[in-house]
C-alpha cells in the first residue's frame, strides 16, 4: 500500500470544518461519521451496505479483537480489512477506554492496566507499547493513543492526575507508533470539564505532534450542555490543519452541535445498536417500532428517506419483524439508522461548503420539533 495519509481543509462557515482525509485505502469526507465495528463487523449489516449508507471508514476497537479472535490471529489472516472484508480505512480505538468501561476486575498502573476478560474472566495486560503492536497487527490506517478517561463527575485531582498519565501514555504511544507512512497516529486530549486541563493536555499532545487530535472524555455522562460548553473552546486548542475527532458522539443533535463547534469525524454505536432494540432515527426525531401505533401503518418508516428499509417495508411490517425476532428487523432498522446518520453528514457538508450551515441547523431542528405523527 503506498501514499500517503493528508488532511484538507476545503471550506469553512464560522467554526464547522469540511475536508477530506486522504489515506492508501482511499479518502474520507469530513466531517464524518464512523459507524463502530466494534469486533470486525458492524453488526446486522454486510461490509458493502455499511458502504451504500455512505460510510468512508469504520472504527474497531483493540480492546475487544485483543481478546477475541487475538491481533496476532488477523495479523496471520492478512490483517482486519481481509478478515472483515472491508478494504476501506479502519480507525482503531486504543483500549483503555473499553477495559475502563467493559472488563472485570482492573489495576492502573504508570506502566498501564492489568484487567479481567468480560468473556472468559481470563488476566491481560495493556500499555501504550502493547496497544500500539496490536493496532499495527490489525493493520489499522488511524491508530489511537492509548489513555485513560474518568467517568463524570470526577473530581478536579481524579481528572488532572488522569489527564497527565494519558498525556505520558501519549509519548510514549508515539515513540512505539515509530515510523509508518500511510498510517497515522492520533492524540487524545483529556481534562475533563476543565477548561485549563484540556489546555494543558492540548499543549501537550501539540509538543508531541500527532497526525490528528481526538477530544475524549466527553459523552461520559456530563450531558450534552456540558459537553458543549468544552466544545465551545477544545477544537479551537488544537491544530487548525489536523483532524480533530471527538470520541463516542453521539444523537443526531450531538453531532451537529459538534460540527458547529469544529469538530471533523465521530462515532457511536447509537445508529447500530439502536437498530438491534427498535429505536429508529427519523428527520422527526425518535421512532420505537415496537410501539403498537405502527401495527397497522402502510407507510415507511421515513417518506424523505431512500434506504432499502424505507424504499421496501412499511411500518406495519417492520413492527412485525421486530415483535417476532426475525434477524431481518436488526438489518433493516441497522441500515435506515446508519443511512439517516450519514445523510446529515453528507447535509452538513454540503451547507458548510456553500456557507449555509446556520440556515441548514435551523432547518434540521425545525423538521424534528414537529415530531413523528
Ligand atoms: N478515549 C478513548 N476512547 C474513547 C473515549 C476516550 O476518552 C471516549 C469518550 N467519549 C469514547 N471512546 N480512547
Ligand atoms: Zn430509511
Amino acid at each position: 500500500m503506498t501514499g500517503r495519509f493528508e488532511f484538507k481543509l476545503l471550506g469553512r462557515d464560522g467554526a464547522a470544518r469540511v475536508g477530506k482525509i486522504a489515506t492508501p485505502r482511499g479518502d474520507i469526507a469530513t466531517p464524518a461519521f464512523m459507524p463502530v465495528g466494534t469486533a470486525g463487523t458492524v453488526k446486522a449489516m454486510l461490509p458493502e451496505s455499511v458502504r451504500a449508507t455512505g460510510a468512508d471508514i469504520v472504527l474497531g476497537n483493540t480492546y475487544h479483537l485483543m481478546l477475541r479472535p487475538g491481533a496476532e490471529r488477523v495479523a496471520r489472516l492478512g490483517g482486519l480489512h481481509r478478515f472483515m472484508n472491508w478494504e476501506r480505512p479502519i480507525l482503531t480505538d486504543s483500549g483503555g477506554f473499553q477495559v475502563m468501561s467493559l472488563a472485570g476486575l482492573r489495576k492502573l498502573t504508570e506502566e498501564g492496566v492489568t484487567f479481567k476478560s468480560h468473556i472468559d474472566g481470563a488476566r491481560h495486560h495493556l500499555t501504550p507499547e502493547r496497544s500500539m503492536e496490536i493496532q499495527r497487527l490489525l493493520g489499522s490506517d488511524i491508530v489511537m493513543c492509548f489513555d485513560e478517561c474518568p467517568a463524570l463527575p470526577a473530581d478536579r485531582g481524579r481528572i488532572e492526575e488522569s489527564m497527565r498519565l494519558s498525556m505520558r501514555w501519549a509519548a510514549r504511544s508515539r515513540d512505539a507508533f515509530g515510523d509508518r507512512p500511510g498510517h497515522a497516529l492520533f492524540g487524545i486530549q483529556q481534562g475533563g470539564l476543565e477548561r485549563d486541563l484540556r489546555e494543558e493536555s492540548a499543549e501537550a499532545l501539540k509538543a508531541i505532534g500527532f497526525e490528528g487530535y481526538a477530544i475524549g472524555g466527553l459523552a461520559v455522562g456530563e450531558g450534552q450542555a456540558a459537553m458543549f460548553d468544552v466544545l465551545d473552546h477544545a477544537p479551537g486548542m488544537l491544530p487548525e490543519d489536523r483532524p480533530r475527532y471527538l470520541m463516542g458522539v453521539g444523537k443526531p443533535d450531538d453531532i451537529v452541535g459538534a460540527v458547529k463547534r469544529g469538530v471533523d469525524m465521530m462515532d457511536c454505536v447509537l445508529p447500530s445498536r439502536s437498530g438491534r432494540t427498535g429505536q429508529v432515527f427519523t428527520r422527526r426525531g425518535v421512532v420505537n417500532i415496537k410501539n403498537a401505533r405502527h401495527a397497522d401503518d402502510p407507510r415507511p418508516l421515513d417518506e424523505a428517506c431512500i434506504c432499502p428499509a424505507c424504499r421496501g417495508y412499511s411500518r406495519a411490517y417492520l413492527h412485525h419483524v421486530f415483535r417476532s425476532k426475525e434477524i431481518i428487523a436488526s438489518m433493516l432498522l441497522t441500515w435506515h439508522n446508519l443511512h439517516y446518520f450519514q445523510e446529515i453528514m453528507a447535509g452538513m457538508r454540503g451547507a458548510i461548503v456553500e456557507a449555509r450551515f446556520e440556515a441548514w441547523e435551523a432547518e434540521f431542528h425545525a423538521t424534528r420539533a414537529l415530531g413523528d405523527i
